[in-house]
């Protein structure tokens, strides 16, 4: 993959608009919050924390008192390890708080690859489904397709939760994972999902070693030639711990970092647990004049 332009050059010709089910968001004027609710057991930061169903709701509360702009939920951890539930165990999990997050007047995404929590989830009125598997399930392009309007993340991964960390191997991270998304983008518009309903992820910590990460991270404003925003989750991963020393319930400080730097290189939208924090150094970011992009 050839890019013609600088990464800053980059910044200022991607549509910076993105079309959901209910909501048109504009990410000119500022970047988007997406805030955290994982519904689980199991989250490698969070699990268990809001598994109950009142827990999860309470949750989307929080975070929209915060200052999320978005809501993702999700019913399957995909930490490096993980095996996703079964399916009447997802649909379990997501669909109560989604019934409850669309009621608060934000965009609520679906955290999923499965094709039949997307169908659900949508037909509960949510607005975008988040896939880690850049909608590769049978069936989950049709799911899409089928509402007309519902946004959608495609993000990159090497391999399956399961076994994605055990050796990640790339020639050239950022060109191979340009590729991918260009193909899975392709995909998608010719199973007639609108670009402008797109947004593209790099996957940060999925099959991909702490150099992969940093390589990719410096280098991330380079996705722009795909000519779609992208949206981006650093927060609490693994490599700010290898980077930090800190455990996973000590990465709030180097998540925000991660968060702003991840801005400074591009992104529209960090999906972010410590909504509070980031939203607060976003709005320092904004008052000294990084935030529009015009
Ligand atoms: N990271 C996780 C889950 N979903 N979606 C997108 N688009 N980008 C990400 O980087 C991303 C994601 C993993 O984080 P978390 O949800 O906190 O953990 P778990 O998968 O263990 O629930």
């Amino acid at each position: 993959m050839c890019f013609a332009s600088s990464s800053d050059d980059l910044r200022f010709t991607v549509p910076l608009t993105w079309q959901t089910a209910r909501f048109t968001i504009d990410l000119a004027a500022r970047p988007r919050v997406m805030g955290i609710v994982n519904a689980t057991p199991d989250s490698f930061s969070d699990g268990g924390h809001h598994a109950a169903a009142s827990q999860a709701r309470a949750q989307c509360d929080r975070l929209l008192a915060e200052g999320a702009d978005i809501l993702d939920i999700g019913g399957e951890s995909t930490r490096p390890g993980s095996q996703p539930p079964p399916l009447e165990i997802e649909l379990e999990r997501v669909l109560p708080v989604i019934r409850h997050a669309v009621t608060l007047g934000v965009p609520v995404s679906v955290d999923t690859s499965r094709p039949e929590v997307m169908a659900a989830a949508l037909d509960a009125g949510a607005d975008i489904v988040n896939d880690v598997r850049a909608l590769q399930q049978s069936g989950a392009l049709a799911a899409i397709a089928a509402h007309p309007s519902a946004g959608v993340c495609l993000m990159h991964m090497q391999g399956e939760p399961a076994t994605m960390q055990q050796a990640p191997q790339y020639e050239d991270v950022v060109a191979e994972l340009a590729v991918f998304l260009a193909e899975r983008l392709k995909q998608a518009t010719d199973a007639g999902i609108a670009a402008e309903r797109i947004v593209l992820d790099p996957g940060y910590g999925f099959g991909k070693s702490l150099e992969h990460n940093l390589t990719l991270f410096r280098q991330q404003a380079q996705l722009l030639a795909l000519g779609r925003p992208l949206l981006v989750g650093w927060s609490r991963k693994g490599t700010l711990g290898q980077l930090t020393g800190r455990p996973v319930d000590q990465r709030m400080p180097a998540s925000v970092g991660a968060a702003l730097a991840a801005v400074a290189h591009g992104a529209r939208i960090v999906r972010v647990h410590d909504v509070a924090a980031t939203v607060d150094a976003l709005k320092v970011w904004n008052a000294a004049g990084l935030g529009a992009v015009a």
